[in-house]
Parts: structure tokens; sequence; C-alpha cells
């Protein structure tokens, strides 16, 4: 498992050019997210996201932040950290513990169940759905990558990412990412919103205010 360290940004004509100059393209691609969750919220007010893309399961989990005095810095308040899981019996698993008090007769493991039986039994639906067409793009900064995504639904936006082994190095991940935000002449102390919270806000305003009323978003 490994802890995903971004930080969003917004990205003009000049930012792309920089980009090219400094940066190679790695690749084009699109793919469709499908998010799920109960009807009451249980999973994202939990801040866990569970989606499929390209017919993989993903849960995006919070991990808890190392109190260090470097990581209460500016930098590293713009970015975020979450544990990716792409094992599906693990995720069937985190899932179930949420749900524990949701479905009371679940019997069997969740891990046995066939085809997308599970998604039922855990009352999880989806609630949005959308296709994103990614540019991304490596720099010699080693193990640091960035995206340009514009989604279908008008919004676009650009990441900066670094993937980090669990009980890896946090802050090294941190000051790669601080490095390249200046490489990209980003300005901006306020976290950028990513593609969810706009989704959100436009298609359901009532789950939208719950995640910020809850500090989610
Ligand atoms: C973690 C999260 C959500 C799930 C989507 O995560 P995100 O990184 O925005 O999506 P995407 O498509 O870029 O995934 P990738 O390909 O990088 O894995 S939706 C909301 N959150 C929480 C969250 C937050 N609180 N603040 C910010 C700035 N982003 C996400």
């Amino acid at each position: 498992m490994s802890v995903e360290v971004e930080r969003k940004f917004l990205f003009s004509a000049d930012t792309l050019k920089t980009l090219e100059e400094i940066g190679v393209c790695v690749g084009q691609r699109q793919f469709q997210d499908q998010y799920f969750d109960t009807a009451k919220f249980d999973l994202t007010l939990r801040d866990m996201w569970l989606r499929k893309r390209k017919g993989c399961w993903e849960l995006k989990c919070p991990t808890t932040v190392d109190e260090t005095s470097e990581e209460k810095s500016k930098a590293a308040a713009l970015c975020t950290r979450y544990k990716e899981i792409t094992n599906l019996p693990e995720i069937q698993l985190r899932v179930e513990e949420v749900m524990k008090d949701v479905c009371a007769d679940r019997e069997t493991s969740s891990s046995q169940e066939d085809g997308e039986a599970w998604l039922s039994k855990m009352n999880l639906v989806c609630f949005a759905d959308y296709t994103t067409v990614r540019r991304s793009f490596s720099l010699e900064e080693e193990g640091v990558q960035i995206d340009l995504d514009e989604a279908d639904f008008g919004y676009h936006v650009g990441e900066i990412e670094v993937l980090v082994p669990e009980g890896g190095d946090m802050q090294s991940a941190l000051e790669k990412i601080q490095r390249t935000a200046q490489k990209l002449g980003l300005t901006g102390d306020q976290r950028v919103e990513g593609k969810m919270n706009v989704y959100l806000k436009r298609n359901h305003p009532e789950h939208y205010a719950k995640l910020l009323s809850t500090h989610v978003l």
C-alpha cells in the first residue's frame, strides 16, 4: 500500500508552456470514474473515497499525519495525503468495517462475494460519474508526476503527485512537491478544489454541504 501525496493547482497556457520546457509528456489517457457511497454518505463523511476506474476498484482513505514541525508548514498544508488501496478483498474489509453498524445481517465475508453483489449488500450506490482526459508529465526530479486533468463537466485542474511507500519519507515527498511548484511558478497559497468538489457542488449540493460542514472538503 502506498500513500499518495499531492498538490492541486489551476493551470493556464503559461503553466503548460513551462511544463513542456521543464518536463516530458509521458502520455495522454482518458478514464471514467464512478464513485460509490451509501445514501447517508457513510464513506465520504469519513473521508473515504471508493471508486471504479477502468474496471479496477480503488479506495482512498485518510492517513494519520506525522506532526513534525516541517509538516505543519504552509507548503505541506497545500498537499493532501491519502492511502490508496487497490486490493479488492482489502477494500471490502475496510468498507465492511465502516458498515458494521449499518448492515446488521452480513454472515459471509464480502471477499467471497461474486461480481458486484457486495455493493448492494453494503447499500452502496454510484453518486458521481465523470470522465477525465489526463495529460501526464514527468520531471527530472525523481518520482514526481504532474497531471493536467480536463473533466467532462468543464473543470480543469492540475496536480503534482508523489507516491510514498507506507512508512516512507513523507518529508522528502513534500519537499519534491514544493520544489516542483516553484519551478511551475505556482504562487497561490490556497488549496485548489479537486474535480469532486466541483462535481458535487454542481450536481449534489446537499452531499457537498454535509462534507463541508464536517470539514471533509
Ligand atoms: C481524496 C478525495 C477524493 C477522491 C478523488 O481524489 P482526487 O485526487 O481529487 O481525484 P483524481 O481523479 O485526481 O485521482 P488520482 O488519479 O490522483 O488518484 S474526492 C475528495 N477527496 C478529498 C480531497 C480534499 N479534501 N481536498 C483536495 C484538494 N482534494 C481531495
